[in-house]
């Protein structure tokens, strides 16, 4: 350890930095129309600085009172095992918390990221149901706990039924790389749809319990906290469908005909629509076309023409799933104190000079 906090170059025109180890994707640096983005602009969301760990030394533990046979893996085993490849999107659960404050009014807790804490990969690895089935499950088996090898031991456990689902992997891959090191190396969980903080990076264990163990990440961190969450505090898991403008913020463009391009993402499948407001969020009269590659629980480009007279404008996307969810108006945006899972949709400031 030592030496700077993350691994791959950060370089000011890609990433916006918040803190020493995270950095926000800049949206408009992507590719148009590439839905896959590339990992030297993959956003990093680390509690710490990225573990360098050695394959070598590297083991993967099942364990826990709820398997048959604690197994030990080797990163030659795991690489070994037959493994799938998909394409699928990670979001911090902190992504648009800008907006608690900017749009709102409300003060929240935690880093500014505004959209770019959301990026798309291909997802190589083993099967999460394949690792559990080489340790057996006891009928008691309910929880499956990832534990991360930083410092912090970050860990965040999930319900046996979403660790068994087909697409909830160990991926040792993304992109057809080596899985990068501040992004997980040699192995991280990819849970799609779920909150990013479930995507456990640099995995030593996978321990499955009878009980729900209790730690950071599901008693004071991504839990509904606040005076709308009177109750126990509820413990996130799904993300929300959201749509974003791929430009600066506020963005600067000559006044004239233009084509403003954006993403839009659902944790439920494919995006269906985009409708775009001009005027604030009042009225969508306006349908995007959508560009590239549109896969479910990954995301899709769109794109739509603005004839823009100087001065300042608006550009509002809201997306549609195939399902028919949608982002909520504005006004429905329940805050929480930590500024999570923030849905509406965003107006996106642009000045045409
Ligand atoms: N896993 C470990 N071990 N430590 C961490 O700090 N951060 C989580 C998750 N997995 C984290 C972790 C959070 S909050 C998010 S949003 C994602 O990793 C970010 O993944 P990325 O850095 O590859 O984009
Ligand atoms: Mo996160």
């Amino acid at each position: 350890r030592g030496g700077p906090e993350l691994v791959k170059a950060l370089s000011p025109e890609l990433f916006i930095r918040h803190g020493a180890h995270n950095a926000e994707t800049r949206l408009e640096s992507l590719p148009v129309g590439r839905l896959v983005t590339p990992i030297d602009r993959f956003y990093v969301r680390n509690h710490g600085p990225t573990p360098r760990l050695s394959p070598a030394d590297w083991r993967l533990e099942i364990h826990g009172d709820a398997v048959e046979r604690p197994v030990s893996l080797t990163y030659e085993e795991l690489v070994a095992l037959p493994t799938m490849t998909i394409t699928r999107y990670l979001e911090c659960a902190g992504n648009g918390r800008a907006y608690f404050p900017d749009l709102l009014g409300l003060p929240v807790d935690g880093d500014p990221w505004r959209d770019g804490a959301y990026g798309v990969a291909e997802w190589t690895g083993v099967p999460l149901s394949s690792l559990l089935a080489l340790a057996g499950l006891r009928d008691s088996a309910a929880w499956v706990m990832p534990v991360g090898l930083d410092a912090e031991g970050y860990a965040r456990p999930m319900p046996l039924a979403k660790a068994m689902m087909a697409d909830t992997i160990l991926a040792h891959r993304m992109n057809g790389e080596a899985l990068p090191m501040d992004h997980g190396f040699p192995a991280r969980v990819v849970v799609p749809g779920w909150i990013g903080a479930a995507s456990v990076k640099w995995v030593g264990a996978l321990e499955v319990t009878a009980q729900q163990p209790a730690v950071a990440a599901n008693t004071e961190d991504y839990v509904m906290l606040g005076a709308d969450y009177p109750g126990p505090p509820p413990v996130l898991t799904a993300l929300v469908i959201k749509s974003a403008v791929c430009l600066p913020w506020p963005a600067v463009l000559p006044a004239g005909r233009r084509t403003i391009h954006g993403l839009a993402w659902s944790p439920f499948g494919k995006i269906a629509r985009v409708d775009v407001s001009l005027d604030g969020g009042r009225t969508y009269p306006r349908a995007a076309r959508l560009v590239g590659d549109n896969l479910p629980v990954a995301g899709t480009w769109w794109e739509l023409d603005v004839e823009a007279p100087p001065g300042d404008l608006t550009v509002t996307p809201r997306a549609v799933d195939e399902h028919g969810h949608t982002q909520p108006p504005l006004v429905q945006q329940r805050p929480n104190d930590k500024g999570y899972l923030f849905a509406a949709p965003v107006p996106h400031p642009i000045r045409f000079v």
